[in-house]
């Protein structure tokens, strides 16, 4: 007799919550005994639209999903709310420029961030799904000071999990049986696959690859243009795969990591691996169910190390560009 944890998804109408929204209404993402309320935001012209997907929703009759509300108030949503996953931003537009683009985001993620620390519950977590997400995740930890930074998080794990989903094709073996992978950096195409740790089998993964060529040049490539691919062969973007990192990243948040293993997800630095302090960048990190932690101490190779320093330079361009706009 569980009480129902409450759940805010914006972007309620879009392609990924579609998806997702019906995968953490089936108890996917807060596990099998955790009932859940929905709340979902969308803008104004969007809320029929989000209004037919939780008509399919009750459809569904699924027994852990306990209410939904939708509602284009950004108050309501988040009231009370424990976890919010901030899938809607703002598409780039033909004839957009990167400061246009990271500006239309900032008047998304601003007051987003001020309503969540104004009406979420105090044990409140979020994930920024929408683009570009590690700094949309930082303009709204910016404006929420009062709530802990460690509680704001962006999604690397998509990445990661390609990064998995590519290896596992090479080695034959299945995902599960890899671990110890994690991608640094930016969501973007300046990210940074870091097999050195990973095992297979307990087996150093470079060993059974036994092909350094491929792992430095072709697989890093594969994993950062998996989206550009999966639009050229869909039409459209990724949205069941990024519904689906979505709730590995706060299944693994909430509930823990494998003993062992790490993930991958981007958080607010706290200066680790000499990234800039507050720069939401991807990380190795574990979790105990409580509080996400970064697995320190990790070497790099000259090689990973200089892909890491161009990550993390285009992170600090998107902070600087932001904070020009006055939007931090
Ligand atoms: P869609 O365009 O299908 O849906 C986005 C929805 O957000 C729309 O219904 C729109 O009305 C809504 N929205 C816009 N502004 C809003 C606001 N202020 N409040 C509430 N809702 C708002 O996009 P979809 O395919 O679902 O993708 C959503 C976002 O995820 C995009 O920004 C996309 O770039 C990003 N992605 C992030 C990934 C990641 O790994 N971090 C991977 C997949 C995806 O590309």
């Amino acid at each position: 007799n569980t009480s129902p944890v409450r759940v805010t998804v914006t972007g309620a109408a879009g392609n990924i919550s579609y998806a997702l929204l019906f995968r953490i209404a089936a108890g996917e993402m807060l596990g099998p005994d955790v009932p859940v309320e929905l709340r979902l935001l969308e803008i104004e012209q969007a809320v029929a639209a989000a209004e037919g997907t939780a008509m399919e929703l009750d459809d569904a009759a699924f027994p852990l999903l306990r209410g939904i509300d939708v509602t284009a108030d950004a108050d309501a949503a988040f009231d009370g709310t424990s976890i919010a996953i901030l899938v809607g931003a703002m598409p780039r537009r033909e004839g957009m420029d990167r400061a246009d683009l990271l500006e239309a985001n900032g008047r998304i993620f601003g007051p987003q961030g001020r309503a969540i620390a104004a009406n979420a519950a105090p044990d409140v977590r979020v994930l920024v799904v929408g683009n570009p997400a590690n700094t949309n995740a930082l303009i709204a930890r910016a404006a929420a000071p009062d709530v802990p930074a460690d509680r704001f998080t962006a999604m690397m794990r998509l990445d990661h999990n390609r990064a998995l989903a590519r290896l596992a094709e090479r080695t034959g073996a299945g995902v599960d049986r890899i671990e110890r992978l994690h991608v640094w950096g930016n969501h973007s195409d300046s990210q940074v696959p870091d097999v050195d740790h990973a095992l297979v089998d307990g087996r150093p993964l470079r060993e059974v690859v036994a092909d350094d060529a491929w792992l430095d040049g072709p697989f890093r490539e594969a994993v950062a243009t998996r989206g550009a691919a999966i639009i050229k062969a869909r039409g459209a973007s990724s949205a069941a795969s990024a519904a689906s990192a979505a709730v590995d990243h706060v299944r693994d948040w909430v509930l823990g990591t494998r003993p062992g293993d790490w993930t991958t997800a981007a958080l607010p630095s706290t200066g680790a691996y000499g990234i800039p302090e507050g720069l939401v960048a991807g990380v190795p990190v574990t979790s105990d169910g409580g509080a996400w932690h970064v697995v320190e101490g990790l070497s790099r190779s000259a090689l990973v190390q200089e892909r890491i320093d161009a990550t993390v330079a285009e992170l600090t361009s998107e902070r600087e560009a932001v904070d020009t706009l006055g939007l931090l």
